[in-house]
């Protein structure tokens, strides 16, 4: 029930223990006693701020109505005088001083000629753990570095004299128009690295043409995204499914409702990988242990992802699929396969597509790029006379820094390929504008690469143009001084405790 009178801070904070703990987000005092056990993120982080305004902690990873959704209405206790309120002291700490330094020697905009360098800029402006989670991928990292590889085993074979005055890189993405052959892979949690997060990435698809996949764990509400979106703009969205169905089956038809064109189910994450640097991350940093924290289990070794990631069904299988053709007409697409035998699966299940993905090296480390594993995905379906299909679409994910990345996965049969980090480092470097000049990038190389390859628009990108003999070998050689090696940090060993 909603209490009508305003509650003072010196009132919250009487309620600061684990028997009896209320906290204070966006200006209003919830009661959270009962939900402590079940906060997907554990008890300890709430327990830090009990009796006190957690909104500095519960921004970044939350969409903001997560509290009243998750929470019954009788624990929202109700607007707090916010002048009562003592501020949670923030003091300045050396990764704030590192920050402010870093991003007042931020290089100019202009001065941004790859996609690369929004990885070399984003990874000094945004705070340590931001960094720690966006960068990291599972184990030893084999599969996020192959992700990058695999392109470079693939060499062009370019047409000549073709009169290549105009060239035309635009396509469509299960029937929606997009002014390139990518759209922007779902990435979670992006107010991490900018304060408003996935809306930089809405806007400047809007502004751009370019197709949005929404994350189901963005740090901005799937309303307020589909709000901040121009009337008629195409947005995906990436499903996570809930061990609750019931869940899911409401997330899915209001996503339908509000006019989401595809809804792509998220297959090769039953369990989150092990993401050692954002594991490392979690574990230092954390001394502020409050006095009700004490004697409790703190979990230290989960990272962010893993410590929000509860509630995804590991129990998800081919089963389900006629389930989720029953509750929505929306165009189904697994993401995340990785074999021709679960490519052959997916089509005779009758979805509308496949994402060929490792889930950006972040789950199990050693699996194959997307783009080898297109080549075997596009001879199986061929061979049984399954493609071409105009109504089965194929795309890949994971490492795709450059035009000539796209290009050759169209050429090896992929309708469009998933960009995810490289959009997320544009916002946490420059915002929405970061976006933007990120698509800007894409185009001129688009331009460039298909005047030198010789096509002159996407159906001219055929197999004929591209050398993918290497492709299945592991052990060619790259040269060691590419930007991406730079850009990729050595993972750490354990630390001993400081004397
Ligand atoms: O790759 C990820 O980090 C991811 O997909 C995820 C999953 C669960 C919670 C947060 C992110």
């Amino acid at each position: 029930m909603s209490n009508a009178r305003v509650l003072t801070g010196p009132e919250v904070a009487k309620h600061n223990s684990r028997d009896d703990c209320w906290i204070i987000v966006h200006g209003k005092a919830y009661d959270v006693t009962d939900f402590l056990p079940e906060h997907p993120g554990g008890q300890a982080i709430i327990l830090k701020y009990a009796g006190k305004d957690a909104t500095v902690a519960y921004e970044p990873i939350h969409p903001p109505d997560a509290i009243t959704t998750n929470l019954p209405p009788s624990k929202h206790l109700g607007p707090v005088d916010a002048s009562t309120v003592a501020k949670v002291v923030q003091e300045v700490t050396e990764e704030q001083k590192r920050l402010e330094k870093y991003r007042a020697a931020k290089p100019s905009i202009d001065t941004v000629i790859s996609l690369h360098d929004f990885e070399t800029v984003a990874r000094l402006v945004i705070p340590e753990k931001a960094w720690a989670y966006y960068s990291s991928a599972s184990d030893d990292e084999i599969t996020i570095r192959e992700n990058r590889m695999a392109y470079q085993r693939v060499w062009f074979r370019p047409r000549i004299l073709r009169d290549v005055s105009t060239v035309d890189w635009s396509t469509t993405i299960l029937g929606q128009k997009s002014t390139l052959p990518v759209y922007i892979s779902a990435t979670a949690l992006g107010k991490l690295g900018h304060p408003d997060g996935e809306l930089c990435l809405t806007r400047a698809a809007a502004n751009t043409g370019v197709i949005q996949m929404v994350a189901t764990l963005a740090s901005c509400s799937f309303d307020e995204i589909v709000d901040a979106a121009k009337p008629g703009q195409p947005l995906f969205l990436q499903l996570y499914v809930n061990r609750d169905r019931e869940i899911t089956r409401k997330y899915v038809q209001h996503a339908e409702k509000r006019g989401v064109k595809g809804l792509f189910i998220t297959v090769d994450a039953p369990q989150l990988g092990r993401r050692e640097k954002d594991m490392r991350m979690k574990q230092v940093g954390d001394e502020g242990v409050a006095e009700v924290q004490r004697g409790q289990k703190v979990k230290k070794d989960e990272g962010v992802a893993r410590a929000i990631s509860s509630f995804i069904d590991p129990s998800l299988s081919w089963k389900d699929i006629p389930w989720f053709k029953s509750i929505t007409k929306m165009p189904i697409i697994l993401k995340g396969i990785g074999t021709a035998e679960d490519a052959i699966l997916a089509y005779e299940a009758g979805v509308q597509g496949i994402v060929l993905s490792n889930h950006g090296g972040r789950q199990l480390d050693t699996a194959r790029s997307g783009l080898e594993v297109l080549v075997e995905v596009t001879a199986a379906l061929r061979a049984r006379g399954y493609l071409p299909n105009p109504n089965f679409e194929i795309y890949v994910d994971g490492g795709v820094r450059r035009a000539s990345d796209v290009l050759k996965a169209l050429a090896l049969g992929a309708k469009a390929v998933g960009v995810g980090r490289p959009f997320l480092y544009a916002f946490c470097a420059y915002g929405q504008e970061g976006v933007e000049k990120a698509i800007q990038i894409f185009r001129d190389e688009f331009e460039m690469n298909m005047r030198l390859l010789g096509a002159r628009s996407i159906d001219e990108i055929v197999p004929e143009m591209v050398d993918a003999s290497a492709l299945t070998s592991h052990s060619v050689l790259t040269p060691p001084d590419n930007l991406f090696h730079s850009t990729y940090q050595p993972l750490i060993g354990a630390k001993f405790n400081e004397s």
